[in-house]
C-alpha cells in the first residue's frame, strides 16, 4: 500500500464526532476529564481541517498538471481573522458540525471564541487581501497569497482611564491549527555586504552580492478554501530564522548572549507587524521586512518555475503575474531583476522585459505621508545590490523622459525614482510606476484623482498602464457566516445563489415593498442588534436598547476619517437633550471603535474624548435611553462579524478625496445599514448603486475641499452657527474633562485652525442636517426597512468576487482550474 492510500473521510456528523474524539485523544493527548476547553476547540479545528487537506493537495496537483498562468498576491498584511467558521461554511459542513457538537455536548459559537484572530494587518488594506484570497479560491483562480508570519499581530487595545493602551498580541501562543510548516521550501535572504563585479566565462561583465549577512525564510502554509467547490488555495507566510541556530564557539567560551545574537537579529524580522496604517517612519526593520517578503516570495516562484521549465524564462512573463499590494512590496521589481541578472545571467533588456510584464501595482492611498520613501544611505547599507539595480532602472528611465520631453529638467527631477534633497530618498511608488505594466486605484474617484494629481506625470507618459479596480468584500464571511438570520431569510426568499453570485441580491428589491417581508427583515436586524447589545453590555458595561438606532463608526482612528465630526454630533444631541429640545426624538446608540497608531497623538486624543463624552452622557439620568455612547475596545475582524449585521446607520464621513475606497462601508451596506457619508472613495459607487434616495449625503466634494484650502475660516463658521457654538462651548468649558483641565486643548485647536486639513468645521452643518434626516426617517420604520432591504439588494457590485473577476479580466488573465473530479 502507498503512504497516500488513506480511506476517504466520513462527512457525516458521526464521522466528525470520530474525528474530534480522535484528535482530542491522539493528536492532543487529552482525556475525558480534561476541562481545558481550548483543547476542545483544537480537536474540532483539526477534525474540520482534515476535510481541507485532500482538496488542498488535489488543487495543487490540478494547477501543476494544467501548467497555466499563475498570479501571486504579495502583501505585508493579511488580516485573516478566524479560520474555523470560514472553513466550516466553505466546506458546507455546518449542519454536520452542529450535530456532531450536540452529540458531544459542545457548542459551535462557544468553541469559535477560543480561536485567536489572525490579526496580521492594520485595517482595510490587510482585510482586503484576506477577502481577495477568499474570492480567488471560490472563483478557482490559481492565486497564491504571500505574506509574513508575524509572531505578534496587531496590538490588543485596552482602554484605561479613557486612554488607549497597547498590549502585544501573541496570537500564536496556543499554537495554530491552520498552518503547515514547509521547511523544504526555505529560502536564503541577503542583507548588508557589498556588490562585486566580475567577468563571467564568456567575458561578460556581471555583478553579484557578496559578504552578505543572510537570513533564512521558512514558509508556513495556510489553506484558503473556496466555497463548496473542492478548491483550496494557499496563503504562504514567511517566518525569519538564523542561518545558524547559535555560535557554538561563543557558547563554549561562556558567552551565551553572543552565541544567540545572530539568531535573535534574524528572528526580529518576522517578530511584529508595524502598527501604522498610513505613515511609515523610515524604520530599518520595516525595510528589512519588505525585502524579506519580496525576496523569499520571488525566489519561491522562480524555484517552482525552474523545477518545471528549467532556466528558460522566455515564457515566464506569460505565465506569471505578481500583484503588489501598495508600495510595501515594490522592492520586488528590483529583486526580480537581481535574480534574473545575477543568478540566471540574463541580459538587462531581457530581464527588464520579463520584470516589467510581470509586475502589477495597486495604490491604496492619496495621503502623501503614506507613499513610502527610503533614505538612499539606508538602502545602500541594507540592500547594496538592490540599490545598484534601482539606480540603473532610474538612469534608463530618465533617458526615456529626456527623449520624450527634451530639455524638461524639472520634469526629470519630479519623476525620478531618486528624490534629491538634503537626504536622497528612494521613492517606492515611482519604482512601481516604472516597473509595473498595470497601476490601479481602489475606487473610481481614487483612480481618477491618482491620474489627475499624484501620478499625472506618469499618466501623461503611459496612460495605458492606469486602471481602476473598485474594492469589495467577501459575502461568505460578511453575510453568509456573520449574519445567519438575514442569510436564511434571503436564501428562503430568492435561493442560495447569492453566496457565489452577489448580483442575485437584486431579486430582493421587489420584496422591499412587501410588508410581511419587511417585518421579517426587521426581526432579523433586531436579533442582530440584541446580539451586539449583549456584547456591548459585557465589554463596555453600557445597555443598548435594540429599538434605538444603532449608529456605528468602526475603522482605524485617523483625523481624515473624522471620528471627531461624529463626536461633535453626539455633543450636539446631548446639548439638545439637556435643553429639552427632544420633540419626536429618535433614540440612538452610538458605537465608535478602532485602533490608533501608537505614536499618533491626535488619534489617541480622539479615543480619550470619545470615552470622556461616553462617561458624561451614559451617566446622566436626564439623558437616559435617548442617547448612549460607547467606545468599543479592541476592534478587530471577529468583532466586526457581530457589529456589521447590527448596524442601522453606517458612518462613512471622511473628508472628500481622502478615503481611497473604504470597505467597511460595503460590509454595512450588504448587511442592510444605511450610509451617512460624503462623496468619497467607494461611497460614491454605493450611492450610485442604491440610489440617492437611499443614502444620507452631506459635505463638500473633493473639488470643493481643494477649493476651500487657503480660504477657510472655521471660527467664522462656528460663530455663525448657534448649535456649533454651543457644542464648542461645552468642549471648551471642560464639560467633558472636569478633572482633567486642558485635556482636549489640541482637539479644540485643530477644529478652530484655518489650517485644519480635514475641514471638520466646514462639514458640521450639513452633517448635522443629514443626521437629523436619518433620525426622522428612522421614525418611519416602514420606510427605513424598505431602504434597508434596498441597500442589501443593490450591494452586489461590492463582492470581491466581482473585484477579482475585474483584476483577472484586465490584469492577470488566468484561467480558472477545478481540481480533478471536483467542482
Ligand atoms: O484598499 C483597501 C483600503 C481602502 O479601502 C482604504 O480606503 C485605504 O485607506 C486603505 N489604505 C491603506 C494604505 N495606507 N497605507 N499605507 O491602508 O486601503
Amino acid at each position: 500500500r502507498r503512504i497516500t492510500d488513506v480511506p476517504p473521510l466520513d462527512k457525516t456528523a458521526d464521522g466528525l464526532v470520530n474525528g474530534i474524539q480522535r484528535h482530542f485523544l491522539r493528536t492532543l493527548g487529552q482525556h475525558s476529564t480534561s476541562t481545558d476547553y481550548h483543547y476542545r476547540y483544537r480537536a474540532l479545528a483539526y477534525a474540520v481541517r482534515d476535510h481541507l487537506m485532500e482538496n488542498w493537495k488535489s488543487t495543487k496537483d490540478a494547477y501543476e498538471a494544467k501548467d497555466g498562468k499563475r498570479a501571486y498576491y504579495l502583501s505585508l498584511e493579511f488580516l485573516m481573522g478566524r479560520a474555523l467558521g470560514n472553513a466550516v461554511l466553505n466546506l458546507g459542513l455546518e449542519p454536520q458540525v452542529q450535530e456532531a457538537l450536540n452529540t458531544l455536548g459542545l457548542n459551535l459559537e462557544e468553541k469559535i471564541e477560543h480561536e485567536n484572530d489572525a490579526g496580521l494587518g492594520n485595517g482595510g488594506l490587510g482585510r482586503l487581501a484576506a477577502c481577495f484570497v477568499d474570492s480567488c479560491a471560490t472563483l478557482q483562480l490559481p492565486v497564491t497569497g504571500y505574506g509574513i508570519r508575524y509572531e505578534y499581530g496587531m496590538f490588543r487595545q485596552k482602554i484605561i482611564n479613557g486612554h488607549q493602551v497597547e498590549e502585544p498580541d501573541h496570537w500564536l501562543i496556543n499554537g495554530n491549527v491552520w498552518e503547515v510548516e514547509r521547511p523544504e521550501y526555505a529560502q536564503r535572504i541577503h542583507f548588508g555586504g557589498r556588490t562585486e563585479c566580475y567577468h563571467d566565462d564568456s567575458g561578460v561583465q556581471r555583478c553579484r552580492w557578496v559578504d552578505s549577512h543572510d537570513v533564512i525564510a521558512i514558509p508556513f502554509d495556510t489553506p484558503v478554501p473556496g466555497y463548496e467547490n473542492g478548491t483550496v488555495n494557499t496563503l504562504r507566510l514567511w517566518k525569519s530564522a538564523a542561518t545558524d541556530e547559535f555560535d557554538l564557539g561563543e557558547f563554549n567560551a561562556g558567552s551565551y548572549p553572543e552565541s544567540v545574537a545572530q539568531k535573535n537579529e534574524a528572528e526580529h524580522i518576522s517578530m511584529v507587524l508595524y502598527p501604522n496604517d498610513s505613515s511609515e517612519n523610515g524604520k530599518e526593520l520595516r525595510l528589512r521586512q519588505q525585502y524579506f517578503l519580496a525576496s523569499a516570495s520571488i525566489q519561491d516562484v522562480l524555484r517552482q518555475w525552474v523545477e518545471h521549465h528549467g532556466t528558460d524564462f522566455s515564457q515566464f512573463a506569460e505565465k506569471n503575474c505578481f500583484q503588489l499590494n501598495d508600495t510595501h512590496p515594490t522592492v520586488s521589481v528590483a529583486e526580480l531583476m537581481r535574480i534574473l541578472l545575477d543568478d540566471y545571467r540574463l541580459g538587462w533588456d531581457e530581464a527588464w522585459a520579463i520584470t516589467s510584464k510581470t509586475m502589477a501595482y495597486t495604490n491604496h492611498t492619496l495621503l502623501p505621508e503614506a507613499l513610502e520613501r527610503w533614505p538612499v544611505y539606508l538602502f545602500g547599507r541594507l540592500l547594496p545590490r538592490i540599490l545598484d539595480i534601482i539606480y540603473e532602472i532610474n538612469a534608463r528611465f530618465l533617458s526615456e523622459i529626456a527623449k520624450h520631453w527634451p530639455g524638461d529638467i524639472e520634469r526629470q527631477r519630479r519623476m525620478s525614482i531618486i528624490e534629491e534633497g538634503d537626504v536622497q530618498q528612494v521613492r517606492m511608488a515611482y519604482l512601481a510606476l516604472v516597473g509595473c505594466f498595470s497601476v490601479n486605484g481602489v475606487a473610481q474617484l481614487h483612480s481618477d484623482l491618482l491620474v489627475e494629481g499624484l501620478f499625472s506625470d506618469f499618466y501623461a507618459l503611459w496612460p495605458e498602464k492606469f486602471n481602476n479596480k473598485t474594492n469589495g468584500v467577501t459575502q461568505r464571511r460578511w453575510m453568509a457566516w456573520c449574519n445567519k438570520p438575514m442569510s436564511k431569510l434571503i436564501s428562503e426568499t430568492i435561493g442560495e445563489a447569492w453566496v457565489t453570485d452577489l448580483d442575485q441580491l437584486r431579486k430582493l428589491a421587489p420584496y422591499a415593498d412587501n410588508k410581511d417581508f419587511r417585518a421579517q427583515w426587521a426581526a432579523c436586524k433586531r436579533e442582530n442588534k440584541q446580539r451586539l447589545a449583549t456584547v456591548v453590555e459585557k465589554e463596555c458595561g453600557v445597555t443598548f436598547n435594540p429599538d434605538a438606532m444603532f449608529d456605528i463608526q468602526v475603522k482605524r482612528i485617523h483625523e481624515y476619517k473624522r471620528q471627531l465630526l461624529n463626536l461633535l454630533h453626539v455633543i450636539h444631541l446631548y446639548d439638545r437633550i439637556k435643553r429639552g429640545d427632544t420633540e419626536n426624538w429618535t433614540s440612538r446608540c452610538v458605537l465608535i471603535g478602532g485602533k490608533a497608531a501608537p505614536g499618533y497623538y491626535m488619534a489617541k486624543q480622539i479615543i480619550k474624548l470619545t470615552n470622556n463624552i461616553a462617561d458624561v452622557v451614559n451617566n446622566d439620568p436626564e439623558v437616559g435611553d435617548k442617547l448612549k455612547v460607547v467606545f468599543f475596545p479592541n476592534y478587530r475582524v471577529s468583532a466586526m462579524e457581530i457589529i456589521a449585521p447590527a448596524a442601522d446607520l453606517s458612518e462613512q464621513i471622511s473628508t472628500a478625496g481622502k478615503e481611497a475606497s473604504g470597505t467597511g462601508n460595503m460590509k454595512f451596506m450588504m448587511n442592510g445599514a444605511m450610509t451617512i457619508g460624503t462623496l468619497d472613495g467607494a461611497n460614491i459607487e454605493i450611492r450610485e448603486e442604491v440610489g440617492e434616495e437611499n443614502f444620507f449625503l452631506f459635505g463638500l466634494t473633493a473639488a470643493e475641499v481643494d477649493a476651500t484650502r487657503g480660504n477657510y475660516d472655521p471660527n467664522a463658521i462656528i460663530a455663525a452657527d448657534v448649535d456649533f457654538s454651543r457644542v464648542m462651548e461645552l468642549l471648551e468649558c471642560g464639560h467633558f474633562s472636569q478633572f482633567e483641565p486642558g485635556q482636549f486643548a489640541s482637539i479644540i485647536h485643530a477644529i478652530r485652525s484655518p489650517d485644519d486639513p480635514w475641514l471638520v468645521a466646514a462639514d458640521f452643518r450639513s452633517y448635522i442636517d443629514a443626521q437629523q434626516e436619518a433620525a426622522t426617517v428612522f421614525q418611519d420604520q416602514d420606510r427605513w426597512q424598505k431602504m434597508s432591504v434596498l441597500n442589501t439588494a443593490y450591494s452586489g457590485k461590492f463582492s470581491t468576487d466581482r473585484t477579482m473577476q475585474d483584476y483577472n479580466r484586465d490584469i492577470w488573465k488566468l484561467e480558472p482550474i477545478a481540481p480533478n473530479g471536483l467542482t
